[in-house]
């Protein structure tokens, strides 16, 4: 399975964040706390080099509470500043200010020392598509100000969202990179609905997905889809069973494992299947010998 997604206009995005880094203090990364390692920009630091930087674990409330406060302190022992949110009920978006205040503490006592009180702080908020960059916005702006929406690529351009007088944020386009390096990074992004679904086999998705959730919540698949579950399933037979025990038939007693498959991505994004961490940092020391930067 080889999954590309880099429309033109992500070229664009990136040349207009690089130029945008000099008008901004702060750079937060919204990464989504179901896939870690899968939905940080492997360029990001280079990116955005040398800014103080804060990572949002996003879509916290769809991930599973030990696998968040692991990596909270997967990425707090590596120097960054790190918060856990749930942009859509608006839960812990609000800590997001001492958190801007947290990661500019040096800067703001330079900035003091210059005799510069006041001064206005910006921040900008980047990651890939769909991981709730707008919303994330628009709930510390307390309005409605960045259009959002349930699919990836709504934000097209970037926009200024004034928080209070002196704060102000830099919605951008989620951004995605020109090559995966390993082909889960890609399915991973497909699970959660950061690339299109169009792009992806969605059979083939959807069986891959089932194992994941065998091996992370296999007690949630169970009582979803009123199957057995055990280890050796593999993800189709998985699939076949739930479209069996749902009566997705096609003539001559086939199951419907296509419309099986899209139930099953469907229900997984809005939240069905229990809350599930789909990547944890043991996978990254397992992968990248400990050095966590793969
Ligand atoms: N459950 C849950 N849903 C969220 C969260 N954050 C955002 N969403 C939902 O995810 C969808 C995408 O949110 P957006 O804010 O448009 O995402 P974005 O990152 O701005 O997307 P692009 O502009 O396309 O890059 C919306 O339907 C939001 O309601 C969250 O923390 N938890
Ligand atoms: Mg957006």
């Amino acid at each position: 399975m080889n999954i590309q997604w880099y429309p033109g206009h992500m070229t664009k995005t990136r040349r207009q964040i690089a130029a945008d880094l000099k008008l901004v203090d702060v750079v937060a990364e919204i990464i989504d706390a179901r896939i870690p390692i899968a939905s940080r920009n492997p360029d990001i630091d280079d990116l955005v080099a040398g800014k103080p930087r804060i990572v949002v674990l996003n879509r916290a409330d769809q991930a599973d509470p030990a696998g968040n406060r692991l990596w909270a302190d997967y990425f707090r022992a590596r120097g960054y500043v790190v918060m856990e949110s749930d942009a859509k009920s608006g839960a812990g978006v609000a800590r997001f200010t001492d958190h801007v205040q947290e990661a500019l503490r040096e800067k703001i006592a330079q900035w003091r020392a210059k005799g510069q009180v006041g001064r206005p702080v910006r921040a900008m908020i980047v990651g890939v598509p769909n991981v709730g960059k707008s919303t994330f916005i628009n709930k510390i702006a307390k309005r409605k100000s960045a259009k959002t929406s349930d699919r990836p690529g709504v934000t097209r351009g970037k926009q200024w969202v004034s928080v209070t007088q002196g704060f102000e944020l830099l919605d951008t386009p989620g951004i995605l990179w020109p090559k995966f390096e390993d082909e889960r990074i890609g399915m991973y992004l497909a699970f959660t609905g950061a690339v299109r679904d169009a792009i992806i086999d969605t059979e083939t998705l959807a069986s891959h997905l089932m194992e994941l959730l065998r091996d992370r919540n296999p007690a949630a698949l169970a009582e979803r889809y009123k199957i057995s579950v055990s280890e050796e399933m593999t993800g189709w037979e998985l699939l076949e069973s739930a479209a069996r025990k749902r009566g997705f038939l096609i003539s001559g007693g086939e199951v419907d494992l296509e419309r099986m498959s899209s139930i099953l991505l469907d229900e997984f994004r809005a939240g069905k299947l229990g809350r599930v961490t789909l990547e944890l940092p043991e996978d990254l020391e397992r992968k990248a010998g400990g050095d966590g930067t793969a």
